[in-house]
């Protein structure tokens, strides 16, 4: 990866609004804030280019789970119709090149300083300014602080002992090299076996000499069906893009797919194994949304689904013991974030693929040939770290945000995040998250969360700037009860049966807070736009001569 570090003075500006973090989120907030509504706004990001996610995440066979023509922003309608995706799921060099495309579509790169992390971000009650702190040494006050860090931009490699002896080569696969990895010949390793995991094993076991996959915990995972798009389909989609988008914008999670209104327990066994059939082989999240209704909800009926996968493991990987251990039995399907797939079980009836179960015999360390486990060891040339990310709050607490009276953001959340709408938390006023903790966002189809957030923050702005109004801040009942509902909602789903990054599960010693919200997008939505219309209540909006309650 190239990291030459380009010089620049540093920026001392006093402007409206700093907006940390340049893919979906920031390029959008940027253009909203900038053009259209004439705002000073400076964008930090820390890579060389936009993209975010899709900058850092460049390991063999990423792409979204979305599909193509639904995972893009539909503020520009010009662009809707003149884009051609070339895949059913859109692969991340063509979203990396979508969104390079907007930025330079809209001239968004201008404002943006790249190469420049945000290190810290005080709030200055005296004269209602965010003071925003960069490792460049840039000094920028301002009013309004958006934070478009994304939900899972803090990767997280495991501290397992001895990783600093090996004298191989090691990836995490959300900080990806940019020339790529050359697997040619190579003992590859990889350890987790989440969306980046099942997405890449297939891949590296094509290249790779041998390939060793280190599984803690085995996945369900259906097919994705990944292919050329046809298109008439798109042509068809563009004739009516607005109608299929905002069925998106008003669906539970953000995709356009029509959801099942039947139980899978009122069918027969075998009406509900021929749909769980076709689902299978269309491929992708309708086997989620358009099998039955209660999949993710009722046990019972989530047996049935949970079951039906574990019949096609068992069905696909030839050798019985490594299809056993490919198995889930220790949680029910979409208790994790669900999985779609290209020959992922397939892969493991190579000749150069080996599973190791983690679970029954941990890794114990790195040596510096290979990885050991109380079973012994795996001699590697590359180790692969498809080990996750420390989600949600993990991007905020690597800078040091404090609000009223010194209050640190990383204290306020140590039992787990506090938000209001899961954009706003109390102490911290015109700080406004981008699909924060508390939101629909990762149980979401992203763009269509991020679009939502951003037009209502430029709302938030908007109606501040008309109003005269200096300061926005939540209220603490409404965070307190936004809270208590976001956990009670998360209480009746599965998502509570397994260990997840949803629920901080992945990071020793993260509490364990349910932290999105799973309402979904529609309902998400309607909330927030009636906070808006009744006057953003739940909100202490003052003016710029009155000081802040509390201050
Ligand atoms: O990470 P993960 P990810 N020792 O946390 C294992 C989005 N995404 O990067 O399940 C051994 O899901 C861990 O095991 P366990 C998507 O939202 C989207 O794959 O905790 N193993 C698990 O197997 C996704 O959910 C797309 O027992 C360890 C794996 O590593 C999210 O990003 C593509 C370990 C981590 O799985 C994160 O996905 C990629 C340890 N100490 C990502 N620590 C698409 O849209 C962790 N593991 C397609």
């Amino acid at each position: 990866m190239d990291t030459t570090v380009e010089t620049r003075d540093p920026i001392t500006d006093d402007i409206d609004a700093v907006i940390i973090g340049a893919g979906f989120a920031g390029l959008y907030m940027n253009q909203r804030l900038r053009d259209q509504m004439g705002l000073r706004v400076q964008v930090f990001e820390t890579g060389e280019g936009v993209g975010g996610t899709w900058y850092w995440n460049r390991y063999p066979g990423a792409r979204c789970d979305s599909e193509s023509y639904i995972y893009c922003y539909s503020f520009d309608k010009d662009l809707m119709q003149e884009w051609e995706w070339s895949g059913k799921y859109p692969e991340q060099p063509e979203i990396l090149r979508y969104l390079n495309h907007v930025a330079d579509r809209h001239d968004l790169r201008r404002n943006i300083a790249f190469q420049t992390r945000v290190t810290s971000a005080h709030w200055d009650e005296a004269d209602h300014r965010w003071t925003v702190q960069t490792d460049r040494g840039d000094t920028v006050r301002c009013q309004f602080l958006i934070t478009a860090i994304g939900c899972l931009s803090t990767g997280q490699v495991p501290k397992i002992p001895g990783l600093d002896s090996f004298q191989g080569d090691w990836y995490h696969t959300g900080a990806w090299p940019h020339e790529g990895v050359d697997f040619t010949g190579k003992r590859v390793g990889v350890i987790g076996t989440g969306s980046s995991g099942v997405q890449s094993i297939p891949r590296i076991a094509e290249q790779a000499g041998h390939l060793t996959v280190f599984q803690r915990t085995a996945q369900y995972t259906v097919p994705a069906r990944h292919g050329t798009v046809d298109k008439a389909f798109l042509d068809d989609i563009k004739t009516r893009y607005e109608d299929v988008y905002e069925y998106c914008r008003r669906s539970a999670g953000g995709q356009p797919y029509t959801l099942s209104e039947r139980s899978a327990l009122t069918v027969s066994d075998e009406e509900r194994a021929a749909v769980f059939e076709a689902a299978w082989q269309e491929g992708g999240f309708k086997f989620l949304t358009a099998t039955f209704n209660d999949i993710a909800l009722d046990r019972r009926a989530n047996d049935t689904a949970s079951e039906f996968i574990r019949a096609k493991i068992r069905e696909t990987v030839k050798d019985p013991e490594v299809a056993e251990k490919l198995v889930p039995v220790d949680h029910p399907f979409t208790s994790k974030r669900p999985l779609i797939d290209t020959h992922y079980f397939e892969t493991y009836n190579r000749d150069n693929v080996t599973l190791v179960d983690i679970r029954h015999a941990p890794i114990e360390e790195i040596t510096p040939t290979g990885i050991r486990t109380t079973d012994g060891e795996y001699e590697l040339d590359v180790i692969v770290f498809a080990t996750g990310f420390d989600a949600m709050t993990g991007p905020f607490f690597r800078m040091d945000i404090q609000g009223k009276d010194g209050l640190k953001l990383k204290d306020k959340w140590e039992h787990g995040p506090l938000t209001y709408l899961g954009v706003s938390t109390v102490g911290f006023p015109n700080l406004f998250m981008i699909t924060g903790p508390g939101s629909p966002s990762v149980l979401s189809n992203m763009p269509v969360s991020i679009e939502q957030h951003v037009e209502w923050i430029g709302d938030v702005v908007e109606h501040m700037r008309a109003e005269g109004v200096e300061t926005m801040e939540a209220d603490q009942q409404a965070e307190t009860e936004w809270v208590a509902h976001v956990n009670e909602i998360a209480a009746a789903t599965m998502f509570m049966l397994a260990d997840s990054w949803y629920l901080g599960a992945n990071i020793p010693g993260k509490p364990r807070v349910f932290m999105p919200y799973v309402g979904g997008v529609g309902a998400y939505r309607q909330k927030c736009d009636e906070v808006r219309d009744a006057g953003y209540e739940g909100f202490n909006l003052s003016p710029a001569a009155t000081p802040v309650a509390g201050a």
